[in-house]
């Protein structure tokens, strides 16, 4: 090594060059880390080493205030709200860590002296995609929130192996590929090799006499695997509080048999060690997956169990004695994936730390509570009775025990109505009996909500009305927020400067409502020409990216039209395909009418084993490829899939659309997010009155959103008066066209079958209803087209939509989460 290669000496003064925020120590911790951890000089170092050097410089000035988060807390006993969710989908760490700490501008002058390019090494990033979408994402932005907001908060999950996987799209098909994220090191994650916890699984309970000659129970199980802690800090907004995302992996608890090895197995000596590693190998890809899966089981069993002796671990280690254990912690369960976590905490309870049922029940079910995030009935997890009592024969006693409690209550409170005791049971008995999660994690939990108005408002009285009726305190709505700083701050420079800027301060970062401050100036015509430049250079970026990654050439002056989330047959991709196919029609049937072009944008993933939505991506290609390629059409309106919609590429996505497709079947999004990040980046929504939708549209006003479609009352109705799709379909010739031009073979080729499966679907079945909402759809589609000539209202109606979206900031939602449901004050964390 010589000296000219070591990194060169910069006047840091008093300043440390791990803590201090001035552009020198900042320069300096930079190169200290490039050389010190990854051993590299500048004239070698890969982009791949300056990402790592940028994330460790901005990981040190984090770690010092994690410190103090964490005494303060011990300290101070603080209520802790532990988030407990199978999936957090936090997105890349770098760019809103240095939002944060509030030190992008000065990161950014340090990275241009020392002749970087800072935006390469910020896209560098590889994220953790530990999530599928919804509530993984959900998990994520209230991460934010409660340290921005400075709740002492843990999140506890599973760090998976491999994330979601990434998407590319083949001959217009969706194909997976691995997301092998940790392949380069992850930098954030701070390993914790002793803090590890034993999970058992399977073998036998017996009972025992202890010392006091009582007659106990334990666990003797067949299996063993540690559960090991892997740390993630997650700073707040401009603020000291640093919270724990801790994010659970497993091991072998023994590395290797030496019993197998030392008998000349060498194969079968490493096997054990494979086997428990598989538990935190993948993320499940399905997005409100189907139950039944053994390893899927394991996986929840093994974060709840991990997680839950951890919080007990940490009552010891500060308050003390276990009864106080539901002052100290509160869980929420983050829909029904944890919670077998009711069941754990009553095991370790008694059959650990020896307290009888009715002791461990009352701290048990004032711990607990927990959030629905679906109503779709395939969604709703149970598990048979037989893998439940093979994986878990001690959980099965606990559950068939609450529930022998539980349902003498029910009896009484409501004599003779076996009916309704059938229908509350945790144990479903019709067919092959099996345990139901749901009705598990309400009966352990103190309150239960919905995440948006009407969601809530279902939840009460469709899916869990008997326990509404039973426990009508227990039902409570949180409607969902977003996190403004990712995906206004990070997401959308120029647009959060110009709000800054016209508002006179940055406060409403941490306080959206102050957004309301931007009306005031809805009519002046030179924030309309800003606003207006803003949006165009968003389009120009994403039309730039877009290019690059898939040949389609978009014009910027479009309405940029986007529908980017799951693909799910409830989401109806396929509705906006009708459209896009209605207005080639009309093109190719006029072709001198004056439209407005538009730029039609999907994006999203579907389950690898779903194949109606695998079809809907293809068609969505093969639409593309016949439109961008007609001549007559000429680029009037363009057709792009993005591919590998994820946390990082939406961030392209949002401050570009003009118009954010939310076209649900009323009833079935639970709330959406997704319609909050594009209409929070000045997009206009045309959407159904669906979760969060409705709410938007009162914030917003419904003079500013295309509404469109049955509600869900007359979805109802329509249903249970029989609803036929086939009438539709042969009554209105326009839509009868739309489905014939897909069946003519002309996006396939000539290939006459390749799309029957879903029009065959449309037609005979329509499950999601869209031939029904098809003909009001296209209307209020030909309103927003309308509505787009006129530039100067459309920008006031953009204007406006940010300005009344307050709301929906996550921080609302989680102060919400800390009055009404958690009750926990925030601990101020000094800078
Ligand atoms: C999703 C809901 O579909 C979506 O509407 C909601 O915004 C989001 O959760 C956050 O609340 N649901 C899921 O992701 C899911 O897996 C079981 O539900």
């Amino acid at each position: 090594m010589s000296m000219a290669q070591s990194p060169e000496p910069l006047d840091v003064d008093r300043e440390s060059t791990r803590t201090g925020m001035s552009k020198t120590a900042l320069k300096q911790g930079f190169l200290d880390n490039l050389f010190y951890i990854q051993g590299r000089f500048r004239e070698v170092a890969t982009p791949h080493d300056l990402y790592m050097a940028a994330a460790y410089t901005t990981r040190d000035r984090i770690l010092e205030r994690w410190i103090k988060s964490a005494q303060h807390y011990k300290s101070n006993q603080s209520r802790t709200v532990c988030y407990l969710s199978a999936e957090f989908l936090l997105g890349p760490h770098l760019a809103n860590n240095l939002v944060n700490l509030g030190i992008v501008e000065t990161a950014t002058e340090a990275a241009h002296e020392l002749g970087l390019d800072f935006d390469a090494i910020i896209a560098e990033e590889e994220e953790p995609g530990l999530g599928n979408g919804g509530l993984g994402r959900l998990a994520a932005c209230f991460m934010d929130s409660l340290s921005t907001l400075q709740i002492p908060s843990i999140g506890y999950g599973i760090r998976y192996e491999f994330g979601i996987f990434d998407q590319t799209i083949e001959d217009g098909w969706q194909v997976e590929k691995s997301d092998n994220w940790l392949r380069n090191g992850n930098p954030w994650e701070i390993p914790r090799p002793k803090i590890r916890f034993p999970v058992f699984y399977g073998g036998y309970t017996e009972q025992y006499r202890d010392h006091d000659d009582r007659t106990r129970t334990r666990w003797v199980p067949a299996q063993i695997i540690d559960g090991v802690a892997y740390d993630t800090p997650i700073l707040g907004y401009g603020v000291g509080n640093v919270n724990l995302l801790r994010l659970w992996k497993a091991e072998a608890s023994e590395s290797f048999d030496f019993q197998a090895f030392n008998v000349g197995n060498y194969y079968g000596a490493v096997h054990a060690k494979i086997e428990a590693e598989t538990i935190s190998k993948v993320l499940y890809p399905n997005d409100e997956p189907e139950a039944g899966k053994e390893l899927r089981l394991k996986q929840q069993f093994f974060f709840v169990s991990c997680s839950i002796q951890d919080m007990i671990r940490l009552q010891f280690n500060t308050v003390g004695p276990l009864d106080s254990f539901a002052e100290k912690f509160v869980v929420q369960l983050n829909d029904t994936h944890p919670s077998l976590a009711v069941a754990e905490l009553m095991r370790l309870l008694m059959d650990e730390h020896d307290m009888d049922w009715d002791r461990a029940w009352d701290i048990t079910h004032r711990v607990f509570c927990y959030t629905n995030h679906t109503l779709l009935p395939e969604a709703l997890e149970t598990w048979s009775v037989s893998l439940f009592e093979r994986l878990l024969p001690r959980h099965l006693e606990i559950v068939y025990e609450i529930n022998r409690h539980f349902l003498d209550e029910v009896r009484i409170r409501f004599l003779g109505d076996e009916e309704r005791v059938r229908r509350m049971s945790l144990i479903a008995e019709d067919g092959e009996r099996r345990v139901r999660m749901a009705n598990l994690a309400v009966v352990g939990s103190r309150a239960v909500n919905g995440v948006a108005a009407l969601h809530s408002e279902l939840v009460k009285t469709t899916l869990f009305k008997d326990f509404h009726d039973f426990w009508p305190d227990r039902f409570h709505n949180v409607t969902n927020g977003v996190t403004p700083r990712r995906f206004m701050v990070v997401a959308n420079p120029r647009l959060a400067r110009l709000i800054s800027e016209t508002c006179g301060s940055d406060d409403w970062i941490r306080d959206l409502g102050r957004l309301r401050d931007l009306e005031a100036h809805a009519m002046d015509s030179g924030l309309h020409e800003r606003w207006h430049a803003v949006k165009i250079a968003a389009k120009r970026d994403l039309a730039a990216w877009l290019k690059h990654r898939t040949g389609v050439l978009l014009d910027p002056e479009a309405i940029f039209d986007v529908q980017a989330k799951r693909i799910h047959e409830y989401k109806r991709q396929h509705l906006n395909l009708l459209h896009i196919i209605r207005c080639y029609q009309r093109i190719k049937q006029s072709p001198n009418q004056d439209m407005v072009p538009r730029a039609f944008i999907f994006g999203g993933k579907a389950a690898p084993g779903y194949f109606m939505a695998k079809l809907i991506i293809k068609l969505i290609n093969a639409v593309a490829e016949v439109i961008n390629n007609d001549p007559q059409i000429n680029g009037f309106i363009r057709v792009v899939f993005m591919p590998d919609f994820n946390v990082k590429n939406g961030q392209h996505l949002y401050p570009a659309a003009n118009l954010s497709e939310q076209i649900s079947l009323a009833g079935k999004e639970a709330s959406g997010t997704g319609n909050m990040k594009f209409s929070m980046n000045g997009a206009l929504t045309i959407g159904t009155l669906d979760g969060a939708n409705v709410e938007i549209r009162e914030e917003v006003g419904k003079e500013n959103f295309f509404l469109f479609g049955m509600s869900a009352d007359e979805v109802g109705q329509h249903q249970r008066e029989g609803y036929r799709p086939w009438e539709y379909y042969a009554r209105d010739a326009e839509l009868k066209s739309d489905i014939d031009l897909i069946n003519s073979g002309l996006f396939s080729h000539g290939d006459t079958q390749l799309f029957r499966p879903l029009t065959d679907r449309l037609v005979n079945q329509d499950p999601f209803m869209v031939l029904a909402d098809y003909r009001a759809y296209i209307a209020c589609q030909d309103h927003v087209a309308e509505a787009y000539r006129d530039h100067q209202h459309w920008t006031r109606m953009s204007i406006l939509n940010v300005a009344r979206m307050g709301k929906f900031s996550s921080d609302r939602a989680i102060r919400e989460y800390a009055e009404h449901i958690w009750r926990t004050e925030p601990h101020p964390i000094g800078l």
